[in-house]
């Protein structure tokens, strides 16, 4: 089986767009790859955190995953900074990468103007850790969307870079087995329509550190606020309903979450929502997503409810995910040349 890694900040709520953009997949590709679903805790320091809610963000993220369907017997689930290899591979890989390469990443110059002179190296290395989650589990493909795609194009090159300098015959000659050391791989193209836009704003994406709880639905918000956040979200002066307007990117962003909430086809719900106003389209989506975001918050209450079974997936996804990261870092170590611990 092709193997499939992919991880969510623990950095706030888990929103829709992460939802529907990324764990809704999950559970699909579950079936068909060999899976690895992490709570990537080390990303999330990369600005200013409280402890206190990281270790809560990182254990409601995990029963979030399971919440949505993501099944413990299928995929490994597990939290990042359980298994070390993820930190150490990170600096063997930024040993190897030339600065100019990280400069170039477009998500590392917003974010460092965002936060001014002090933002932490680790900013900066990101991509590097990115990388390392990727590499250490000799992945097929990742699943990733439009904002990563440079992120993974970059772990491609460092993959072919320690490839070149301590791979094949080279690796042979210092002792080890010769050949590959990293799989280089492919992106997985979400299904069209995954991003999810703001409330706020149908041109910006639905994000956790977006300042506003308006501008996203989160996914254990209560019925009442979702009808809220829908009753108050942006809208236009246009009469019916449809997709693909660039003048409506409100419009489109809606219809785009009804139909994916409500599982029906863009041509069902073009047709179904073409006479509706506003008024009459907003109770429409609001009560699909209570009755879609229903059942998953409850399968959240009852894993909560049970901190020892959530434990225990935890452990058995690191146990397992380790047994493979820590050859992939092994076989590094050798070729690079580090003297092998007795
Ligand atoms: N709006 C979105 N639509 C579709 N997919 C989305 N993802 C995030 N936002 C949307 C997907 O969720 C996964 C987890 O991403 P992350 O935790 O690395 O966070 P992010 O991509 O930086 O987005 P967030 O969650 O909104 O956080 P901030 O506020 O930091 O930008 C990824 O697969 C991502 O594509």
């Amino acid at each position: 089986k092709k193997r499939v890694v992919s991880g969510v900040q623990p950095t706030g709520a888990i929103h829709l767009g992460n939802y529907l953009g990324a764990i809704k997949n999950w559970v699909a590709l579950q079936d068909v790859y060999d899976t690895l679903f992490f709570v990537v805790d080390l990303h999330a320091i990369t600005l200013p955190h409280e402890p206190k809610e990281l270790i809560e963000a990182t254990k409601k993220s995990a029963a979030l995953y399971i919440a949505c369907g993501v099944d413990p017997s299928k995929a490994s689930i597990f939290v990042q900074s359980h298994v070390r290899a993820h930190a150490e591979l990170t600096w063997l890989l930024s040993c190897v990468t030339p600065i100019s390469w990280l400069n170039k990443m477009i998500q590392f110059k917003e974010k460092a103007r965002k936060s001014g002179e002090d933002v932490g190296t680790g900013l900066l290395t990101y991509p590097l850790l990115m990388a390392s989650d990727i590499l250490l589990y000799q992945c097929d493909l990742v699943p990733v969307g439009e904002d990563q795609r440079q992120h993974l194009e970059l772990t491609r090159d460092v993959a072919d870079r320690v490839n070149n300098i301590y791979g094949g015959k080279k690796w042979k000659k210092r002792g080890g087995p010769g050949g590959r050391i990293f799989k280089v791989p492919d992106a997985l193209i979400p299904p069209a329509g995954a991003r999810i836009m703001s409330l706020t704003d149908g041109t910006s994406k639905m994000s956790k550190s977006a300042p506003s709880d308006q501008s996203r639905i989160n996914l254990l918000d209560t019925r009442d606020e979702i009808v809220r956040k829908i009753t108050r979200c942006k809208t236009d002066s246009f009469t019916g309903m449809e997709f693909d307007n660039p003048d409506r990117p409100e419009c489109t962003n809606l219809l785009g979450i009804y139909q994916l909430v409500s599982g029906k086809t863009k041509e069902e719900v073009a047709e179904e929502v073409k006479d509706m106003n506003w008024g009459q389209f907003k109770p429409l989506l609001a009560d699909a997503l209570v009755e879609h975001l229903t059942p998953i918050q409850k399968r959240y209450g009852e894993v909560v409810a049970e901190p020892a079974y959530l434990d225990g997936i935890l452990k058995e996804g690191a146990e397992r995910a380790e047994v493979i990261a820590n050859a992939t870092l092994e076989n590094i170590q050798n070729a690079m040349g580090f003297l092998p611990r007795q």
